[in-house]
């Protein structure tokens, strides 16, 4: 699988039921049943832990040439990659709309009517809509799509800079909730100067790893500073009377989650989801022959009902195939727990279970604490994917001191720390020797204690340097 991830991931989208994607438009796919549920339980999670302290707002989808121009850099980093819309059946339109490609200049004017006072302060507001980008790199299923069809982005407005500061820290706590409920191991890092979000202050990204080596980018907050508050002039009475602008933050997430937990945690059988998202927690399936099929499907159903009760979701594979065939499918499908139920295990008063990152056969008495006994299980499997996908990602962050050696590890599959004098020309230097991306700040180092691996300088930095996807 690692050979070949790219391959992998996209034969298992296709096989698993979760995106088709010959549609007939490059970068847009079709989300199908099963993938849908996957995406349903993302978004539940995403809004379970956003809905404690923003609310969710909807806002149109298209945005005037005027408002996405007004902002010079923000539209300068998007205008390459805007799908634009000239016409109104036959009728040119006065004036052309953009496609949200994000939506900074589709909500700030309305930022600017809504704030007038202090008391307006702060603001928290999401949406998770679809986003375009006409992406020129080579597009991907759910890793680099033109329609982004689950884009989270929060917008937030404050009366100071502190608030501003720390709304980007709880950003970032809420990234690591979700990320950590799905076991999606990452490196946290403030991305260079060169690669910031266009109009930010300062980028902070989220980068998993994924088993090629390569890293994905599945999460940024923002640090918006003031300048999208000057554009949009977004003001506000303060208490003692004076106007002033307001201090921002956003934040994006996309349906590359779904696509890292896909690839941290896959194995050569397919999917292993994390139970969380997976549309499924528990697959039953009964083993049917002509006697005694009544009485199994019959407690197949009741084991069901008692398994739903304790919150957990649970499908019946009754389909009329070989068994075998069955736990083939849902190892591909990378369902976390099966039970298997035959006329003989009613008889014993037994199943058998199986967990699916170990597939090992657990053989369970029916009526002993069957519920609690797989709620166990389950959490046991939800412990060891995320075990597992972090120990991959430690073993695969490595520190260089040369050129030479940077290039080595990452074409062995690392991402590698590096000294940085945090100069922007060294910086850029280490990406055109190496030929791979800055990721940015990892950690900042104690003055004089190193040098910096291009310029001899005193190292400020520990910098990621990785190939990126
Ligand atoms: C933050 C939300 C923004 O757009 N505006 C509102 C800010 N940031 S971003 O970094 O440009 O995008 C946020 C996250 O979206 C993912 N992403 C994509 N996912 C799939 N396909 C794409 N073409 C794509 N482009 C961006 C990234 O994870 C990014 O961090």
């Amino acid at each position: 699988m690692v050979e070949n991830f790219s391959e992998w991931f996209h034969d298992i989208l296709e096989e698993a039921n979760i995106t088709d994607s010959r549609y007939p438009i490059k970068g847009m796919a079709v989300w199908m049943p099963y993938g849908f549920q996957i995406r349903r339980n993302t978004t539940d999670l995403v809004k379970e832990i956003y809905d404690r302290d923003h609310d969710e707002v909807l806002f149109p989808l298209l945005i005037p040439e005027a408002e996405l121009a007004k902002e010079g850099l923000h539209v300068k980093g998007f205008e390459d990659e805007v799908y634009w819309v000239t016409h109104g059946g036959q009728t040119p339109l006065n004036e052309k709309l953009a496609l949200r490609p994000t939506s900074e200049t589709s909500i700030y004017p309305m930022y600017a009517l809504w704030i007038r006072s202090h008391i307006d302060l702060p603001i928290k507001y999401y949406q998770i809509v679809n986003t375009f980008r006409y992406e020129t790199k080579h597009t991907r299923p759910l890793i680099r799509v033109r329609e982004i069809t689950t884009f989270k982005e929060a917008h937030t407005a404050h009366a100071t800079k502190e608030e501003a500061d720390e709304e980007v820290e709880k950003h970032i706590a809420k990234y690591k909730e979700i990320f950590d409920t799905l076991g999606i191991p990452y490196t946290l890092s403030k991305r260079p100067e060169w690669d910031k979000f266009p109009g930010a202050d300062y980028t902070m990204a989220f980068d998993a790893i994924m088993p090629d080596g390569k890293t994905l980018q599945i999460g940024t907050i923002h640090n918006l500073g003031q300048t999208f508050a000057k554009t949009f002039d977004i003001t506000f009475e303060d208490k003692d009377g004076e106007h002033k602008l307001v201090y921002q933050t956003c934040a994006g997430l996309s349906d590359r989650v779904i696509a890292s937990a896909i690839g941290v945690h896959g194995d050569e059988k397919g999917l292993c989801l994390p139970p969380e998202i997976s549309p499924n927690q528990i697959t039953i399936i009964p083993i049917l022959f002509k006697k005694g099929k009544e009485e199994v499907l019959a407690k197949c159903n009741q084991l069901k009902k008692e398994f739903e009760d304790a919150g957990l979701r649970v499908n019946i594979d009754d389909r009329d195939i070989r068994p075998g065939k069955k736990f083939y499918d849902w190892e591909l499908k990378g369902t976390p727990i099966k039970l298997e139920l035959g006329p003989r295990d009613l008889e014993n008063n037994k199943t058998i279970v199986m967990r699916r990152d170990e597939l090992e056969k657990i053989e369970l008495d029916l009526d002993e604490n069957l519920v609690n006994n797989i709620c166990n299980l389950i959490n046991q499997y939800e412990e060891n994917l995320s075990k597992c996908a972090w120990n991959f990602h430690d073993e695969h962050v490595k520190f260089a001191s040369s050129i030479d050696e940077v290039k080595e590890l990452i074409e062995n599959g690392n991402v590698v720390a590096v000294n940085w004098c945090g100069d922007t020309d060294c910086g850029q230097k280490i990406e055109e020797l190496t030929g791979y991306s800055v990721l940015g700040i990892y950690e900042e180092l104690e003055k004089g204690s190193k040098k910096c691996i291009i310029s001899d300088e005193d190292a400020k930095y520990v910098a990621l340097i990785a190939k990126t996807y």
